[in-house]
């Protein structure tokens, strides 16, 4: 730390000056990424509200009872509106709660749990954080999962399912209606990471572009991931755990005796929390409502189709998926893939990069004039 103060304006100037090279949601060329712009709306409840730290629950009452409000909102989502659970900081931390309970549940009866090859890394790290074991389960030449190949990888040892609604690399929605059926068949814990897909799929469906059925709805489900920082459209960070029980909740949770409001039982990783977060997902569900989640969605939709249309048509190129949600998966076949992201990268766009596929996400921040652009990139790179 500097010992003599540097002034407001010298500090800003030096701030503005290292932050030059990174790239902002406004320019449209973060084309990788599953976050955005936060709504404005959003914004604003979370400034105003800083200094809130529902760590300590019994300081602010009124702010833990729109925690539940929200999540009963995101509940009735995902068709469970008395579902019980918490805003935490992001997909990881409620996939790392929803591995804990599911272990707890399991009482020590195993220590497996299974899920398909396109699992996001925080599955991997919430087992090795919890002493469970992965089981991996390939997926076909069409990048989906085939619920026999899972049937096959359960052992006595199989304590968890995790089913995946939105996966981290191509969108895609794992066959959730299987997993419920097995899950119920043999009595395991099944967790969907819906980190992506809980604010894109239920008004995919409303809309007419899947009937996949992947939350509540289903029996065998018993908690879900669904992040406000990626299509919720919040500040991060802000991601959601949802519990089909109260006594699933209980399992993650830790009594503390010396908080502000008295004895209570706190469940999230952290300590420490951003009540500005949960406000401003709270305000944001208000404000928009179904409706303008919905809108949101259909833009979405919109970009997915017309770049997956472009794609089709740029020589070189090809998409490794049909799109199911708003992510597109770009493959070159005359040239390697880390090529194509460099010559990409060279022209400023911050492109995410799978073994074999270029990820576009169709954000709320993109507009038809950035994918066009994109558009125009990709075919010029393409020939080249
Ligand atoms: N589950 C799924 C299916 C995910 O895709 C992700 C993150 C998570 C869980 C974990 O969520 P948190 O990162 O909130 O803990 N998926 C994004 C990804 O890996 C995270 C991300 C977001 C990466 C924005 C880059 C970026 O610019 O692609």
């Amino acid at each position: 730390m500097r010992e003599r103060r540097l002034s407001k304006f010298s500090v800003g100037r030096k701030l503005a000056r290292a932050l030059a090279s990174d790239h902002s949601f406004r320019s449209g060329r973060i084309i990788g990424s599953m976050c955005t712009a936060p709504h404005p709306f959003a914004a604003r409840v979370f400034s105003k509200h800083i200094e809130k730290n529902l760590g300590d629950p019994g300081l602010s009452p009124g702010a833990m009872a729109l925690e539940a409000e929200a999540i009963r909102s995101l509940g009735g989502l995902l068709s469970l509106p008395d579902a019980h659970g918490y805003v935490v900081t992001g997909g990881t931390e409620a996939n790392i709660l929803a591995l804990w309970a599911a272990r707890e549940r399991a009482g020590g009866r195993g220590r497996e749990v299974v899920v398909s090859e396109a699992a996001h890394f925080s599955i991997d790290k919430a087992a090795r954080m919890l002493g469970l074991e992965i089981v991996k389960v390939p997926l076909g030449r069409d990048r989906t999962l085939d619920p026999a190949e899972v049937e096959k990888r359960l052992s006595p040892r199989t304590i968890a399912l995790v089913g995946i609604a939105g996966t981290t690399d191509l969108g895609l929605i794992d066959p959730i209606e299987e997993f419920s059926r097995l899950a119920v068949e043999r009595g395991l814990y099944l967790h969907v990471d819906a980190a992506l897909g809980g604010f894109v799929i239920p008004f995919a469906r409303e809309l007419g572009r899947t009937n996949r059925a992947f939350d509540f709805s289903l029996p065998g489900v018993q908690s879900i991931t669904i992040d406000p920082h990626k299509m919720g459209m919040s500040v991060i960070p802000a991601g959601g755990i949802l519990f089909r029980s109260r006594e699933l909740l209980e399992l993650v949770r830790i009594q503390v005796p010396y908080l502000s409001g008295g004895e209570t039982a706190l469940p999230t990783v952290v300590g420490t929390r951003s009540g500005a977060s949960v406000l401003a997902v709270w305000a944001l569900l208000e404000h928009l409502g179904r409706r303008g989640y919905r809108a949101a969605v259909e833009r979405a939709y919109e970009l997915t189709d017309f770049l997956a249309a472009e794609v089709r048509t740029i020589p070189g190129l090809n998409l490794v998926a049909e799109p199911v949600t708003n992510v597109v998966g770009i493959g070159a076949a005359a040239m390697p893939c880390e090529r194509l992201a460099s010559l990409l990268r060279e022209k400023g766009w911050a492109v995410s990069l799978f073994p074999g596929h270029l990820r576009v996400v169709l954000m709320p921040h993109l507009r038809l004039k950035h994918i066009k652009k994109l558009a125009a990139d990709l075919r010029a790179v393409a020939s080249s």
